[in-house]
């Protein structure tokens, strides 16, 4: 190195020192936005629907809270996809399907254990519809799920045979669409499947924590974040989205 490289060498150093050092004051201070998406993400806004927010037949506590959240950070994804709950009237999900069975119960379907939940986004109804407020006009794509009066479907990709594909996976896939950010409801159910199954289709994903709200039925929030830590899911804040 000679003395005039040294020289630059040191002064660059102590630039970045000094830089380093604001960035940790900002930090400190819980400002720091590290996360800038780009043409390859993808924010999957599942199932943010009259049904899941207070009011709603299947209500998930602080359910609204997240809409102003996640119409702040929306605008920061030039990709954008929408998921609803869409079920038949009579639906196999449904508690009232099944005689003397009561929400929240179980019962054994040809796929596998069901919980069985109160009536919830019927299509075409109020219930199923997006939730007010909730403003993305830039999404893209609205995938409609669990419309087969048989199968249930929690996941944005798979359903609940899990054999049948919602095509989710193929349309990200051909749009070179390779990390998915997700929010939405409920974090335990659709939201946590969903990003299980983008994890086992080779897709990266995130969820971001506080745009999402658990239902928390017999400890199924905690098992849900572990599932999803042990596959590999990243766990971030809105606030590490640079808008
Ligand atoms: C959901 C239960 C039943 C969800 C949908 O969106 O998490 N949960 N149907
Ligand atoms: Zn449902």
């Amino acid at each position: 190195m000679t003395t005039s490289n040294r020289r630059e060498f040191l002064r660059v150093t102590a630039g970045g020192l000094t830089l380093a050092g604001l960035v940790g004051r900002a930090s400190a201070a819980g400002a720091e936005a590290t996360i800038r998406p780009g043409g390859h993400d993808v924010l999957l806004v599942v199932d943010v629907q009259n049904c899941f927010i207070p009011g709603g037949s299947l209500a998930v506590n602080g359910g609204d809270e997240i809409v102003p959240i996640i119409n702040r950070i929306a605008p920061a994804f030039r990709n954008v996809v929408l998921t609803q709950d869409w079920h038949t009237p009579g639906h196999v999900s449904f508690a009232s399907s099944h005689p003397g069975k009561k929400p929240f119960e179980t019962v054994q379907l040809p796929y596998g254990t069901q919980v069985l939940w109160p009536d919830h986004c019927v299509q075409g109804t109020e219930g199923a519809a997006l939730a007010p407020g909730l403003s993305i006009p830039h999404a893209e794509l609205i995938i409609r799920k669990g419309y087969r009066q048989d199968v249930d479907s929690y996941s944005a990709f798979l359903e609940a045979d899990r054999k049948t594909p919602t095509g989710l996976g193929g349309y990200l896939r051909e749009r070179g669409l390779r990390h998915v950010y997700l929010v939405g409801l409920a974090t335990d159910f659709c939201v946590g499947w969903s990003a299980l199954d983008a994890r086992k289709a080779g897709f990266a994903a995130t969820v971001i924590e506080d745009a999402t709200r658990g239902i928390d039925a017999g400890g199924s929030l905690a098992k849900a974040w572990a599932d999803m830590t042990g596959a590999g899911v990243k766990r971030i804040k809105s606030a590490d989205i640079a808008v």
